[in-house]
């Protein structure tokens, strides 16, 4: 090859490694789409996984999924800050503590086109917490009861006694009956208060410091026949025959129903508001405040928006969702299971509750921890 010859090409070379160079952005580059991440921290037992692939197949976006089983974790989280998280799912009394608290980012609701096919009814009643549905979506909805197995529960009380009350379990002697076959009670004072204060004649929703008392007093004198304090554990110990009583949530019991059909033990599960009343609740999607991933988190909740997708979620975890739209790709089994989607009779004992105080949080929280602990 001649001088002049690979001089020209070295010129070349050099004008397009130029050229490449000036091309080059001074910023690193932009995440490729498939780097797209949510970080969501659910409820246990919540959700049908089937429903996390789809949504990271159609959108390219990776979902990092944690769970909890009780507000309190939830909360203590949210307010110390920097969780992580994108997606939250607190319950209507702590969705309300925590939009005081400045905790979530106002929902960009230009982004959220499924938006319209939300049951009216279920985001009025949210508006009790979040004024103007500012923050929140409803996810799901349900009661809080007792799940039976019925048959040990009728061998140990007798085949006529009657389980549609709270007296199974507050009665001491009916409670005592039930000890070895095992209880298991939900660890959350902001449950099972509520649902017990009709019992002692108070509203649902009483802040009266007295009236609280009565509640976690008459738990106490049971205590010693509970087997354990726990929100989620009791779906298998339900479904799996080692205990035969559960103070807990509706879609949760007939999760453990559902179970216990499956691995054809024999034993029937059976779900039961109680006749003197029980608490309604509702959990909803929020985006923490210092969510890193707020677009994406937005993308999520559209998604779980989706009619078919609220549906599959509901059809697999058994609880109702707060999407109307959705209902008629719901099975028939869980519409007309009045368990999961109350009738106009169960809805009329259902009451709800708002937040307490922070002072009034604390006195429960020192009930309540007499009543798991007896000191
Ligand atoms: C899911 C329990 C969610 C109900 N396992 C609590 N609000």
């Amino acid at each position: 090859m001649s001088g002049r010859r690979r001089s020209v090409l070295a010129a070349a070379a050099a004008a397009l490694l130029g050229g490449v160079l000036a091309a080059l952005p001074l910023v690193p580059p932009a995440p490729a789409a498939e780097e797209r991440v949510v970080n969501i921290y659910n409820w246990s037992d919540y959700i049908d996984p089937k429903v996390l692939e789809a949504f990271t197949r159609e959108t390219g976006i990776k979902v990092v999924y944690d769970t909890y089983d009780n507000n309190e974790i939830l909360e203590t989280k949210l307010l110390a800050g920097r969780s992580g998280y994108d997606i939250v799912v607190p319950s209507g009394p702590y969705l309300q503590r925590l939009i005081r608290a400045g905790a979530f980012l106002p929902l960009d609701k230009s982004k959220l086109k499924n938006l319209g096919n939300l049951w009216p009814e279920v985001t009025s009643r949210l508006a009790a917490y979040d004024p103007g549905n500012t923050y929140a979506v409803d996810y799901m909805w349900g009661t809080t009861g007792i799940g039976y197995n019925v048959a040990a529960v009728r061998e140990r009380l007798g085949p006529n006694a009657p389980l549609n009350s709270w007296g199974v379990v507050l009665n001491p002697a009916s409670a005592n009956k039930l000890k070895e076959c095992g209880i298991m009670m939900l660890d959350s004072p902001e449950d099972l208060i509520p649902s017990l204060l009709p019992v002692f004649g108070a509203k649902a929703d009483s802040k009266r410091w007295d009236d609280l008392t009565l509640v976690t007093d008459a738990l106490y004198k049971v205590r010693g026949a509970v087997r354990k304090f726990h929100s989620s554990e009791y779906i298998q110990a339900l479904a799996n025959g080692d205990i035969c009583l559960a103070v807990g949530y509706s879609g949760d019991i007939m999760q453990a129903k559902r179970r216990a059909e499956e691995a054809k033990n024999g034993i029937d599960i059976a779900y039961v508001v109680p006749k003197e009343g029980a608490l309604m609740w509702f959990d909803t999607f929020a985006i923490p405040k210092d969510a890193a991933h707020p677009a994406e988190a937005l993308a999520f909740i559209d998604y779980m928006m989706r009619p078919d997708v609220a549906a599959a979620n509901t059809n697999f975890v058994s609880y109702a969702s707060g999407n109307l739209a959705a209902k008629k790709f719901v099975k028939p089994e869980i519409l007309n299971n009045t368990g999961i989607y109350p009738d106009e009779a169960t809805m009329q004992r259902l009451s709800i509750n708002t937040a307490w105080d922070d002072r009034t949080q604390r006195f429960v929280t020192r009930l309540w921890t007499r009543v798991r602990t007896g000191r």
